[in-house]
């Protein structure tokens, strides 16, 4: 494990201690077509904590909530809250009232804030809320031209960061797990440098050298690790975009000399059909793939290609970041890895025991992050007895290397986002066209996965693409529009159990469409 001070701020300690360190003039953020030194972006985040306390009384132990997409200023508002000895849930822009107010309701958020592009989902939301009390509107362009920004120019770049316990939470991370009911799991702030000390130091070995770039959400802490704590622990620049498509990863890599991607496999197929069409991504010495199984011939093809491994890896919110991957110097296709330094991980049984070497079973793992479910009953079935055991089927190998079999659960992972099916059954359920609804995963060659919905209709309903039409657009909607069903298929009926319940696992996949 890692030790820490007993009072440790990770806000504190990823700007103000970078500049104490020597890192003042070097670049922390680039985004919105600017480059922010530590030192910038130590003052700025002091400017806001100012105003968080004075203006808008955040106390330490309040949770606020930020919507944004990755840009800098969402970056300076999650240092800035948690400086001031807040809880930080980071939210994804595409959310919706619904799926908002869930995570307002669970978390008793008192504070948000949002970008001012992307308020009207978060006012609909705080209007029926009886805890969130105060949204404040932050210019995501970085032009300062909002009210938390007018009102922090007229602060000091001086502030007392809050003397926060390494063990007081500093982040709730949002799963919506299988059911489609969000589970937050609760992470302190040495958890913050942890990962950093871990995974970053042990596997990528950052360096101040380091220019990152990625495409997960901030919102996931997939996202908040790579782009944003790994970099500013180690004194390397993060590059932040908006829409992380391939193509606009591929022009920042190619302009800022980008050295570590964080992405899903999804994005390096494309990438490697750029570098064929001549784009130059020479500069990454480190592709991390996470978030989606990694097929061999991806990670065949960048060997080929580029001459390095790709670093696939496993994480879950529940741990904060990744604990098992590959190596630069110790990697092998369709395979996951060892464990990250600080972990260990076993194989277990339906007993709980560890099953022979080469059997599948579900994955455990333990070490200095942890799942701690916020309230939440299924805490019991995720720790046992110091082991968090994940959702996923591991083998493990003679050698000790990990290899992937399966999601135990119905989770669909489709171009690294996670979707859980129930969901999407709910919003199509609440279209009056649905009788009857099931969703399952089906494969796809670009995005890995895609949802895939099976409709009984309601009487009067006609199957066509008209109605195919209006099912999507009413699930973008209601919930997050990543989540809608790209395939819809109609039947009439759907297998069930004697009792009634929705067989989804007797649902085949269906190409007839
Ligand atoms: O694989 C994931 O789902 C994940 C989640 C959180 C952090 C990191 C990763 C890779």
């Amino acid at each position: 494990g890692f030790t820490y001070p007993e009072r440790l701020n990770a806000g504190f300690e990823l700007t103000d201690a970078m500049v104490a360190k020597g890192f003042g003039d070097r670049t922390a953020l680039i985004g919105n077509g600017r480059r922010r030194t530590y030192k910038e972006l130590a003052d700025w985040t002091n400017r806001l904590a100012h105003v968080l306390v004075e203006d808008f009384d955040v106390k330490p132990g309040n949770r606020v909530l930020i919507r944004s997409a990755n840009n800098p200023a969402m970056v300076a508002c999650w240092l800035a809250a948690t400086k001031v000895g807040a809880v930080v849930v980071n939210t994804m822009p595409m959310l919706r009232a619904g799926e908002l107010a869930q995570i307002v309701d669970k978390a008793q958020i008192s504070h948000a804030l949002c970008d001012t592009r992307l308020m009207d989902e978060l006012a609909t939301c705080a209007k029926a809320s009886a805890f969130l009390t105060t949204v404040v509107g932050f210019d995501g362009t970085s032009n300062h031209d909002a009210e938390l920004d007018r009102l922090a120019l007229e602060k000091s770049v001086l502030f007392d960061a809050v003397q926060t316990g390494r063990d007081d939470v500093a982040l709730l991370g949002f799963t919506s797990g299988t059911t489609g009911t969000p589970k937050a799991t609760m992470h302190f702030h040495r958890d913050l440098l942890a990962i950093a000390d871990g995974y970053a130091r042990e596997v990528l070995n950052v360096t101040p050298e380091d220019i990152f770039v990625g495409s997960p959400p901030l919102a996931f802490t997939f996202g908040l690790g790579g782009l944003a704590v790994f970099p500013l622990r180690f004194g390397a620049a993060a590059t932040l975009l908006e829409n992380a498509s391939p193509p606009n990863m591929i022009e920042i890599i190619q302009k800022y000399r980008a050295t570590i991607c964080f992405t899903a496999p999804t994005a390096y197929r494309v990438m490697l059909q750029a570098m064929d069409e001549g784009a130059d991504l020479s500069s990454l010495r480190a592709a991390v793939s996470a978030g989606e199984t990694l097929p061999a011939p991806i990670y065949d093809a960048w060997i080929e290609k580029t001459g390095k491994p790709m670093l696939d890896g496993i994480g879950a919110t529940e741990m904060l970041h990744i604990f098992v991957s590959n190596r630069f110097d110790d990697h092998r296709p369709a395979c996951t890895g060892k464990p990250v330094g600080g972990y260990e991980a076993k194989v277990i049984g339906p007993d709980g025991q560890e099953v022979p070497r080469g059997t599948v079973g579900r994955l455990a793992v333990r070490g200095p992050t942890g799942c701690r479910y916020l309230a939440d009953d299924r805490q019991a079935g995720y720790v046992f007895d110091g082991w968090n055991i994940t959702g996923d089927a591991f083998s493990m190998d003679d050698d000790g290397y990990l290899h992937f079999a399966a999601r135990n659960d119905d989770m669909i992972v489709s171009s690294g986002y996670n979707i859980a099916g129930p969901e999407v059954e709910a919003a199509l359920l609440s279209h009056p066209a649905v009788s009857e609804c099931a969703v399952i995963g089906i494969p796809d060659e670009a995005r890995g996965m895609i949802v895939q919905a099976h409709v009984v209709l309601a009487a009067g309903h006609a199957a066509n693409e008209k109605t195919i039409n209006a099912l999507q657009d009413h699930v973008k909607a209601v919930i997050a529009p990543f989540k809608y069903p790209r395939s819809v298929v109609f039947c009439d009926a759907l297998p069930k159990t004697q009792t009634g319940k929705i067989q989804r696992f007797a649902l085949k996949p269906r190409t007839d469409v």
